[in-house]
């Protein structure tokens, strides 16, 4: 794949590249690289088995960035550091398709700024929480009918409950047996699945524009002064529930372990970094939620959880075809861990619920 990325990066318009692509970052989907030269920039290799219109997600990307750069700039922002800016092919094209069809897109790097795989400073979740908020708001008069749905259903959790089902039945790899407890774990839970799809289809939550993958390692903190500066990884921006970003953030970063722990009593929801990141991102949202969608925050980091841990059971029962993996079982560890954090959730409910309550004023 060097040579392919170095063949890649000539076609972009950029001058002064000095040495090779690095790999770079811990993304499951991507292959991303380090590009060295007068200015760093990031270079990935978009997945294409996963995203099956690269011009479209592009497109999206292409359109959001350049609207929140108006926004930026009218605030007195930086532009250059506060979102993303896609580089442009020597064709003026958003991204580079090769002989092989690979399709590779290239970004300034954020400088002074890192990205974190989990909570080393309370504060940095608050200010990751305060980012992913804002970014919500900003995006909030986004024209949502002109984005491509890059993924279709993406947090759609009951059709995920389908695909699992049916991966269960067809059992291609002979795995199932190995995951028995998990499966019947998932099995029994079913009507997470439907909770936050059932009332959307209700119209009892709005469609906002959101994130849609809000880890911890996709927002940039800066590193001097500790403030979440950039929002990254846009490729499933899309209309969808606050609830499924609040979510996805409270899976991943409120987690006592890493998503990939084998060692499961290191695995729980901290109910103090909870209350953390629901304080910053109540207040990134600047009171613009309805109570229900606030009411419903907790809820969102279960079924997010619940979503990803079938997610990834899904993925182990179909021979690891999605999330890279880097060792035998990585698929089924990280499902377990959904799996842990989902019953811890359960039985810290009330808890969880009263922290909202208490920080909303709901
Ligand atoms: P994936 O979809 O595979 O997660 P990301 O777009 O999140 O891909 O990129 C993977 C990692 O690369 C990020 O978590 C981050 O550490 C790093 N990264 C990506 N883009 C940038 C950028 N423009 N500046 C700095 N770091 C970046
Ligand atoms: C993937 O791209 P990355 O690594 O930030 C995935 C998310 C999952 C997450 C689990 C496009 O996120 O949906 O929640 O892994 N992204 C996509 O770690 O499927
Ligand atoms: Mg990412």
């Amino acid at each position: 794949m060097q040579e392919q990325a170095r063949e890649a990066v000539s076609h972009f318009e950029l001058e002064g590249v000095t040495g090779e692509p690095r790999p770079f970052g811990s993304g499951h989907i991507n292959d991303t690289f380090l590009v060295e030269g007068e200015k760093r920039c990031v270079l990935q290799r978009m997945n294409r088995t996963i995203f099956s219109s690269p011009g479209e997600v592009m497109e999206n990307i292409v359109g959001v960035t350049e609207f929140l750069k108006k926004k930026i700039a009218a605030n007195g922002g930086d532009v250059m550091r506060e979102t993303l800016t896609v580089i442009p092919t020597r064709e003026g094209k958003s991204f580079y398709q090769d002989t092989q069809g690979e399709c590779w897109r290239m970004y300034y790097l954020i400088e002074g700024a890192l990205s974190y795989d989990r909570v080393e400073r309370d504060e940095d979740f608050y200010e990751s929480a305060l980012a992913f908020g804002n970014f919500q708001q900003l995006l909030a008069d986004y024209p949502a009918e002109t984005l491509h749905e890059t993924i279709p259903g993406f947090h759609d959790t009951k059709a995920r409950y389908e695909v699992f089902l049916k991966a269960v039945e067809e059992d291609v790899c002979g795995r199932a047996k190995n995951a028995e407890k998990e499966i019947e774990f998932f099995r029994s839970r079913k009507e997470v699945a439907c909770v936050l799809g059932d009332m959307l289809k209700a119209g009892k939550l709005p469609l906002r524009v959101t994130h849609n993958d809000t880890k911890l390692n996709n927002i940039m903190i800066d590193e001097e002064t500790r403030k979440g500066i950039c929002v990254i990884d846009l490729d499933t921006v899309m209309p969808g529930l606050t609830a499924h970003d609040f979510g996805d953030a409270i899976r991943f970063g409120a987690s006592t372990g890493e998503e990939d722990e084998q060692d499961l009593s290191k695995v729980s929801c901290d109910l103090e970094l909870f209350r953390i990141y629901t304080q910053g991102f109540l207040e990134g949202c600047r009171g613009n939620l309805t109570d229900l969608e606030i009411a419903m925050l907790p809820m969102g980091a279960k079924v997010m959880t619940y979503e990803n841990g079938i997610r990834f059971l899904t993925d182990y029962l179909k021979g690891d075809v999605y999330f890279k993996i880097h060792r035998e079982g990585h698929n089924l560890d990280r499902c377990r861990t959904q799996m842990k954090l989902v019953a811890d959730m359960e039985e810290k409910w009330e808890q969880l619920e009263e922290i909202v309550r208490e920080l909303s004023g709901i």
